[in-house]
């Protein structure tokens, strides 16, 4: 695996937002994410209405997940997932699970399990979070997550904490 590969990877990231126009966020990061090169939109979930997870006292948030095909490799894709985020706004308090314009998660990199110190893929939280486990299921019902679990299974065991889908 390196940064330069040329091979086609179906790769996942979790969209979420919950300052300055949620959906518009989402909307216009889906867009950029699009011009990025070496990157192909294969799909695309319904947005969600979902709980803040950590600090309450935060404002709700539109998440949503992307399938994408990549010739990128997982840092370069990374560094282009941030150059977006700090496009769109997004400031860095040191809060975590703070609010944010626009937070952008490699969530599944092909099958690759990587465990650098800034990327871990599959990402982190992805097993525990209504968030992003409903929204991928949608668009993705058969995936399994390496090292883990088939994605319904994972999606059976975990409640909808208030999630719903916008119209
Ligand atoms: N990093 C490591 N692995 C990854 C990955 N797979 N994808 C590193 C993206 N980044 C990854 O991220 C901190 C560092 O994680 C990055 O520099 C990157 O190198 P960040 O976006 O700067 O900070 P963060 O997002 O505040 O931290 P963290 O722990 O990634 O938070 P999460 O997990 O992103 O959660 N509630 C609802 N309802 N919906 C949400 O979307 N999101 C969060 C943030 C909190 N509560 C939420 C939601
Ligand atoms: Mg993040």
């Amino acid at each position: 695996m390196n940064n330069f590969s040329c091979e086609l990877i179906t790769a996942y990231i979790g969209l979420g937002s919950n300052l300055e126009a949620p959906v518009t966020q989402i909307n216009s990061a889906r867009l950029a994410i699009n011009q990025i090169d070496g990157v192909k939109e294969l799909a695309f979930s319904s947005l969600y209405h979902s709980l803040p997870m950590g600090p309450q006292d935060q404002p709700d948030y539109v998440n949503a997940v992307m399938a994408i095909t990549t010739s990128l490799g997982p840092l370069a894709l990374l560094g282009g997932l941030q150059a977006i985020e700090n496009a769109q706004g997004r400031v860095r308090k040191g809060e975590r699970w703070g609010a944010r314009t626009l937070d952008l998660d490699i969530l599944l990199y092909g099958n690759t399990e990587l465990d650098l110190p800034d990327l871990k893929v599959p990402h982190s939280g992805l097993a525990e979070r209504s968030f992003v486990l409903y929204p991928l299921y949608e668009i993705a019902p058969d995936l399994f997550i390496p090292n883990k679990a088939a994605l319904a299974d994972l999606v059976a065991k975990c409640p909808l904490d208030g999630l719903r889908r916008l119209d």
